[in-house]
């Protein structure tokens, strides 16, 4: 076994994760917004703040895009995003179509009744297919509102009929290189039932869709208890799993930041990848990505926050000893196979990253680098007054 130090400097060369566009914007609950002064308003503005992040961290060189909040043009806005891309040194990540804020989604977008909405969707898809060739991106990341919030008020097994159909034409549009992946959740907005409610209906329309199409698994997405590390664990062994969304959640889709309510949770995640990994030589082609958005704290100050909570984390689960713990499973070991994963999460690996962090040039604080730059000075500065003018009332 090699020595914990080398063995987190090994993980960490790999471990690359994600931020979101919308982590950087204003948003909000239901019942309103509470609008930041430094929050950005444009896309550019997300970019400068997401090379920020990456500048602090070094692990964040994509940024995940939405649609219609980032490139309101479609297609062609992508000229824009690219020279975004080189001015500010971070890539397009994940596309992320919205199939879910235009009215005539009311009843949803590929499970809608009416074939017309079901194609001005499946046009939105292939678009935004087309955007992530352009910007040589190469995950679609599929959520869908879609869903009814009364029993008896949709044909569930024709819906299901039509998302398959959907996805098939999607899957049929990527490219060799692409991937689509398909999310699930189990409630919100429809409070009835959800056309993709769980892991096995995400999987069962992934696999029907292509060879192309994988799961995606956004944490908050399941019900209160549930083993998202066991979820975790069969789509690898199955060669399903596609990616993550990271966020913590204490009641529902909280979006609360990664590890804030059980990091432990978090941790066996990445046990169950590492373990996988281990036991097959191979590596888990998985993107890993953040979907939180932060309402109260400052925006660019969580997202470092929620980076390098991810990497220690991630870092944690490397120090298990695979060999020692499969002994210990098969001799029937409970208390020593389980310590194995308790002392791995209990030892403090923030020195060992920070040297890391230094090893590449890095700061060996990312917050505190970041809250001396005198960036968030200048974007307080020079974006407030247009905060202040955003609209914030839920009716
Ligand atoms: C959903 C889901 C999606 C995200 C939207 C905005 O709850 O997590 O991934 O795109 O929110
Ligand atoms: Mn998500
Ligand atoms: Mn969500």
């Amino acid at each position: 076994m090699t020595s914990p130090e080398t063995r987190i400097f090994e993980a960490l060369e790999a471990f690359r994760i994600e931020i979101p566009s919308w982590g950087f914007a204003n948003t909000g609950t239901r019942f309103g917004k509470f609008l930041q002064p430094a929050a950005a308003t444009t896309t550019e503005e997300k970019f400068s703040d997401a090379a920020e992040v990456h500048r602090a961290t070094g692990i964040c060189p994509t940024i995940a895009l939405h649609v219609l909040w980032d490139l309101p043009n479609g297609v062609a806005s992508t000229k824009e995003i690219a020279a975004l891309a080189t001015r500010y040194g971070v890539q397009a990540g994940s596309i992320n179509p919205n199939l879910f804020q235009e009215q005539i989604y009311k009843h949803g977008s590929f499970g809608n009744p009416d074939a017309s909405v079901r194609g001005h969707a499946l046009g939105h898809t292939k678009d935004s297919i087309e955007i992530a060739q352009r910007l040589h991106s190469r995950d679609i990341s599929m959520w869908f509102a879609d869903g009814s919030s009364y029993p008896g008020t949709a044909n569930i097994r024709q819906r299901k009929g039509w998302f398959e159909s959907g996805l098939k034409k999607a899957h049929s549009h990527l490219s060799p290189e692409q991937r689509l992946l398909v999310e699930y959740k189990p409630f919100e907005p429809a409070f009835y039932h959800t056309d993709i409610a769980d892991w096995g209906m995400a999987m069962h329309l992934a696999r029907t869709a292509g060879p192309q199409a994988k799961v995606l698994v956004d944490t908050g997405h399941h019900y209160h208890s549930q083993n998202i590390e066991q979820i975790v664990a069969w789509l690898l062994s199955e060669q399903m799993l596609g990616g993550f969304h990271f966020n913590d959640r204490r009641y529902a889709d909280d979006d609360l930041t990664i590890g804030s309510i059980d990091p432990y949770q978090v941790f066996r995640i990445f046990h169950e990848i590492r373990y996988y990994e281990w036991e097959t030589h191979s590596h888990a082609d998985i993107a890993y990505m953040i979907d939180q958005s932060h309402n109260l704290k400052g925006k660019i100050e969580e997202t470092i926050q929620t980076v390098t909570v991810a990497q220690q984390l991630f870092a944690k689960a490397a120090l298990i000893n695979h060999e020692a713990l499969t002994q210990a499973q098969e001799r029937g070991a409970l208390i020593a196979a389980e310590s194995l994963l308790q002392d791995a999460f209990n030892t403090d690996v923030r020195p060992a990253i920070q040297e890391w962090r230094h090893s590449k040039g890095l700061p060996r604080d990312p917050l505190k680098a970041f809250l001396e730059s005198g960036y968030l000075e200048r974007i307080t500065k020079a974006r407030s007054r247009r905060n202040a003018q955003v609209v914030s009332s839920y009716a």
